[in-house]
């Protein structure tokens, strides 16, 4: 019996040290604005704040209390479906928050992300946990669509990509991911766009 409560005692001790400035993903929110990002692998792709996409971050502890000074490169984005295959250039060095958290546990992320590929959907990632939301915690899909003129996704914008685009341009069958505005159409603006990074890698 005593085994049973000093090993109760015990849990009750690493779960309340564990508790407090622990990051939980349940905890912490993430949210931001609709809309349409390019990117590149080169990082001179579409701000986010550009793009009315801003992201903002709140990071809390198990508890629901903000943790500050978690620190800006500890933050990154990914594609919410894998099968989109949106790929970053530098892993979580390719999208951070613009600072620390303050004392609020509140940071955004606003710059461009250095990345190839193609997602319909980014979720944020602070220190290799996904931010989640809802009582079953699951990811936060913010709606941010990413379109990259490395359209393959193997971080260089080459013959190859050029390749996809110009099968995707008309009359060729439209094909989201060579709509790099997202205006539903491709055109001259797309093009110019791909021109535009033309060579580009990490
Ligand atoms: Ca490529
Ligand atoms: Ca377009």
């Amino acid at each position: 019996m005593f085994k049973v409560l000093s090993l109760a005692a015990a849990l009750l001790l690493v779960a309340g040290v564990a508790f407090g400035g622990i990051i939980d993903p349940c905890q912490s929110t993430a949210t931001s604005g609709s809309g349409c990002v390019l990117v590149c692998p080169a990082g001179d792709g579409d701000q986010l704040s550009a793009k009315g996409v801003t992201i903002s971050i709140e990071i809390n502890d198990g508890a629901g209390d903000p943790i500050a000074g978690v620190p800006a490169t500890d933050f990154w984005v990914v594609d919410c479906d894998p099968a989109l295959d949106m790929v970053l250039c530098g892993g979580s060095a390719s999208s951070n928050a613009t600072a620390a958290t303050d004392e609020n546990g509140q940071t955004t992320m606003e710059g461009d992300i250095a990345a190839g590929g193609c997602a319909d959907g980014l979720s944020v990632v602070v220190q290799g946990f996904v931010i989640e939301e809802g009582v079953s915690c699951t990811p936060v899909c913010l709606d941010i669509d990413i379109r990259s003129p490395d359209m393959n996704g193997d971080l260089a914008v080459n013959l190859l990509d050029f390749a996809l685009f110009g099968g995707a341009y008309p009359p060729n069958a439209y094909a989201k991911c060579a709509d790099f505005n997202c205006d539903a159409a491709i055109n001259l603006q797309d093009f110019s766009a791909f021109g535009l990074h033309y060579n580009h890698d990490c």
